[in-house]
């Protein structure tokens, strides 16, 4: 199976830790780092145009979305956390390639670093490891394997 991340740039410190919480779970269910396709974009705003392009490809079985958005004094975080969060959906729908939400939308900077280390809690590592089931429930074609 291929995958493809889409990673934010914007608030890089944690975007850096979610990237390699999803490579080490993908390297755990022996995915290749051969098969394995990383895009930087700018930030969350970037993630839903770039992650359908590839979607759309139809090279991968899933792509991860990763990001970090942390909440501040305007409505920014707001608008960026509907956008993404409901661009993201509309690219699985559209597509029919299932597409991981890894995503932070914290309150503070501790949140955020507290679901980007290293370890079970790291959010890219669960984004992951949905787009991993995902994608083998979807390897029997459009019924997938489970008769979804
Ligand atoms: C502008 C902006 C702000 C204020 N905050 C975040 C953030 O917390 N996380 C993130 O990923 N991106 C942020 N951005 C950048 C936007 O996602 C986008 O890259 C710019 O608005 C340019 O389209």
């Amino acid at each position: 199976m291929r995958f493809a991340i889409v990673v934010a740039r914007f608030n890089q410190e944690i975007t850096s830790g979610l990237l390699a919480g999803a490579r080490a779970a993908l390297s755990e269910a022996s995915v290749p780092d051969a098969d394995v396709f990383v895009v930087q974009v700018p930030g969350a705003f970037e993630i839903p145009i770039t992650a359908k392009r590839l979607a759309e490809t139809g090279e991968f079985d899933a792509v991860i979305c990763l990001g970090c958005l942390i909440k501040g004094d305007t409505m920014h975080f707001e608008y960026i956390a509907s956008a993404t969060s409901h661009g993201i959906m509309d690219v699985a729908t559209t597509t029919g390639i299932p597409v991981a939400f890894g995503v932070l939308t914290t309150m503070t900077d501790e949140q955020a670093e507290a679901r980007s280390r290293p370890g079970p809690d790291n959010k890219g590592r669960e984004a992951a490891q949905a787009a991993l089931e995902m994608a083998t429930l979807f390897q029997g074609g459009p019924k997938g394997r489970g008769g979804a």
